[in-house]
């Protein structure tokens, strides 16, 4: 099973988190940051990751510093999970659609850090949730484990239904992204040799 876990404190934030890439979708997440437990539920679920977060954050400035820095842990976990990817597919793709939305999410687990993400909210808030920060939990998740990662939105009006959108579809290309190639008998799937 490839597992990791990791509590992270700062001054603005004490997170902890545990995934398994090899899971079912079993799911904790308790982040005081409802639309982001919900964005993470739907993650580990169309993911197949078992995922456990929790987080005690400044929640009374607001929740920018607990959706990056769960970001930031994820992706530690992440990375640390993964390891030296020996065996891995390496890339993923999903065009998901949730209603009348419809977003791309393609990725490639490279270890250098590049995030696109070509996706227009049509409003500010989903609830009391600030739409800005998506885009500041996957360049947290990102910088800690570097890939190329791109959204693209081809349709869409309700930013709830966006936002479900690029999460379960970064679930299912990450699924695919980490998924064990049996051809590659344990080789990293890099012509360099190394994925760093
Ligand atoms: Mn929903």
């Amino acid at each position: 099973m490839r597992k990791a876990e990791r509590t992270r404190r700062t001054a603005e934030t004490v997170i902890s988190c545990s995934i398994n890439l090899d899971g079912t979708g079993e799911n904790n997440i308790a982040t005081s940051v409802g639309f982001l437990d919900h964005m993470l539920t739907l993650f580990a679920v169309h993911g197949r990751f078992d995922l456990n977060v929790s987080c005690q954050g400044d929640t009374w400035v607001d929740d920018h510093h607990s959706v990056e820095d769960i970001g930031i842990v994820l992706g530690i976990c992440l990375a640390d999970a993964l390891g030296d990817k020996r065996g891995i597919r390496r890339y993923g793709s999903m065009w998901l659609p949730m209603d009348e939305a419809l977003v791309l999410c393609a990725l490639d687990l490279s270890g250098r850090t590049s995030m696109n993400m070509d996706v227009r909210f049509e409003t500010e808030k989903i609830g009391t949730f600030d739409t800005q920060l998506i885009k500041e939990f996957f360049l947290g998740l990102t910088r800690a484990c570097p890939m190329s990662l791109h959204f693209l939105k081809m349709a869409g009006e309700n930013s709830h239904h966006i936002a479900e959108a690029m999460f379960k579809g970064f679930g299912r290309a990450l699924s695919e992204a980490v998924e064990i190639d049996p051809r590659l008998n344990n080789a990293v799937p890099s012509s360099k040799g190394v994925l760093a």
